[in-house]
């Protein structure tokens, strides 16, 4: 019951700031598509300061505050047992809620317009970091939970394989905390005393380094929760079963061992790295596509197990019985076909060759769209429509407006994703006030508007969305659904190998590699860096 709360009090954080989040981004689409960046007002002051509120919101605050929530939930009825530590739980949910408020403060007063990836020598108020570095110690204090809570059922259950459910939910933490050592020396040794004025200069591209360290892998620590989702949980909502649960197993470790020695891939253009590293980085890409190839295959082996039960025939005509009308499905099923055109684009990025043509182009915008926008988005939307019934402990106010609202995300996005796709292969700038810009190509003003008819059609989904939720929570009544029972598996953890079940030689091996794809430049760069490069404000 007390973990109820607690999941409610994440979840709602999180609904606010995606909401946040589904505001300014209409307000960057209609900029794209040539209206004046509207209400200039003193809330949101340009397009650099709403385009900084929707990249922390959204991608910061709502994924990190659903995650903490949602995985914490999982992981105590996966195991069956309440949380080790309710008060550390607690503690920890107001120390990342007061490291929200505190970074909120600069944010929306106009004093840290520095964007999601806050690069320097842009500098913002010192809250900013402090805070944000609050709640990424919060993450910690998550992990440390977790930990505690398996070993409590692991010393009453020595034999047993983990529930595959917890097993996900840990590697996750256990991944992202290794990966957000890398953002916390940037604040920690460069943004945060620099700030404060303690240290005189700074360092762009050893800040970069350490961000992109805990930045790309930040992008599985959003969606491992969406596949801890598709794997335990939408397997059973679609009247089916896991098609292999060692096969599952086997996908989280690769993501444990091969997030985080891949950062680099964003830092293709950078000077200062050498060519052979960024080349290391590149081939590891390749390597974590893999775990993905893994999951596709298990979870469309899933889908149509479930779809067959249903009466599906045919080789693709099952996907037809899937259980459309269940919006939570829908969400997820829909997010997972965008995601595979998102995954996609993810190999052309990491192309060391081919990443000089989409690298800070529109193109970028419209990758993240499809994957943290909607592989993660729409399926952590999918999740809320059983969640918040179940917490508010009545349903759903309305299944068929849910259906909608999750269709024109789907519609939607493929308009507003194209047409920035299509853009960036034409050479348009990401992160730019595109009207206001003195080299606008006659060739962009076709896609252009695209971007705000989609966009706008987001917004629409998105307002569907709160609209549904304040109904279910103000005016619905009737019994409470049930929660989703984990999915049996067609191959089950009794055929998964020991080895999968063991921390110790996964652990070592990420290790190894994160220091041998890390270790040579972060020396360097550490040992060479001047650090003066005096703070801007360029806004
Ligand atoms: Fe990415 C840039 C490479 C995945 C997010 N990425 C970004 C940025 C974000 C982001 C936010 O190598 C911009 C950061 C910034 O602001 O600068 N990305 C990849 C690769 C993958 C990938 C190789 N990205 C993600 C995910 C994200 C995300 C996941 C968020 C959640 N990305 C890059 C690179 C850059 C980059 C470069 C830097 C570019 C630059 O120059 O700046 C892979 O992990 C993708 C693997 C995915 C798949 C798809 C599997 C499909 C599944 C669904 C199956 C089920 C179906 C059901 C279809 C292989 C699992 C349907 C049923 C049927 C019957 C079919
Ligand atoms: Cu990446």
């Amino acid at each position: 019951m007390n973990d109820n709360r607690l999941t409610a009090a994440y979840v709602t954080v999180a609904l606010v700031a995606l909401f946040g989040g589904v505001v300014t981004g209409l307000l960057q689409a209609i900029e794209h598509a040539g209206l004046i960046f509207p209400p200039l007002t003193p809330v949101i002051q340009s397009y650099y300061h709403s385009l900084s509120l929707h990249g922390v919101l959204n991608v910061l605050v709502f994924t990190t505050f659903f995650i903490c929530g949602f995985l914490q939930f999982i992981m105590a009825r996966a195991l069956g047992i309440p949380l080790a530590s309710p008060r550390l739980a607690w503690f920890t949910f107001w120390l990342m809620a007061g490291g929200l408020i505190l970074a909120a403060i600069p944010l929306v007063g106009n004093a840290a317009t520095v964007l999601f990836t806050f690069y320097p020598p842009m500098k913002a108020h010192w809250a900013f970091y402090v805070g944000l570095t609050l709640v990424v110690v919060g993450t910690w204090l998550v992990t440390l939970n977790l930990t505690l809570t398996y070993r409590a059922w692991r010393a009453r259950n020595p034999q047993t394989r983990t529930p595959l459910a917890a097993f996900m939910s840990l590697v996750t933490f256990v991944m992202w905390t290794i990966a957000s050592l890398g953002i916390a020396a940037e604040m920690l040794f460069m943004l945060i005393p620099w700030s404060l004025g303690l240290i005189s200069g700074t360092d762009a591209l050893l800040a970069r380094v350490l961000f992109w360290f805990t930045g790309h892998p930040i992008v599985y620590f959003w969606l491992l929760p969406a596949y801890v989702s598709w794997y335990t949980l939408v397997p059973r909502q679609a009247g089916g079963k896991l098609f292999s649960d060692p096969l599952a197993r086997t996908s989280f470790i690769l993501f444990l061992i091969l997030s985080i020695p891949i950062g680099i891939h964003h830092q293709f253009t950078d000077p200062g790295i050498e060519e052979g590293w960024k080349l290391l980085h590149a081939f590891l890409t390749f390597a974590v596509f893999f775990p993905s190839l893994l999951t596709f295959f298990n979870v469309v082996a899933s889908l149509e197990s479930g779809a067959r039960a249903r009466g599906g025939k045919g080789w693709v005509a099952w996907f037809g019985k899937l259980p459309w009308g269940d919006p939570s499905l829908a969400a997820q099923v829909l997010a997972m076909l965008l995601f595979t055109f998102g995954g996609v684009g993810g190999l052309i990025n990491a192309s060391f060759n081919l990443n000089l043509v989409v690298h800070n182009t529109a193109w970028i915008p419209g990758h993240l769209h499809l994957t943290v926008g909607t592989a993660v988005t729409l399926s952590f939307m999918g999740i809320t429509y059983w969640l918040v019934p179940y917490l508010a402990g009545r349903p759903l106010w309305s299944r068929r407006l849910g259906l909608t609202q999750v269709w024109l995300w789907f519609g939607g996005m493929i308009i507003f994703s194209n047409a920035l796709h299509r853009l960036g292969l034409m050479g348009m700038p990401r992160r730019t006030m595109i009207g206001a810009s003195a080299y606008l190509q006659p060739e962009w003003k076709a896609a252009l508007p695209l971007v705000g008819i989609g966009g706008t059609i987001l917004f629409v989904s998105g307002m569907l969305y709160f609209l549904n939720l304040v109904l279910t929570l103000a005016a619905s009544r009737g019994p409470a659904p049930a929660v989703p029972e984990f999915a049996e598996a067609l191959s089950g953890p009794e055929h998964a190998p020991a080895i999968l079940d063991r921390w110790r030689p996964w652990l070592a091996l990420t290790f190894v590699l994160i220091l041998i794809a890390y270790g040579p430049t972060l020396v360097r760069l550490a040992a060479t860096t001047p650090f003066n490069a005096p703070g801007l404000r360029v806004w």
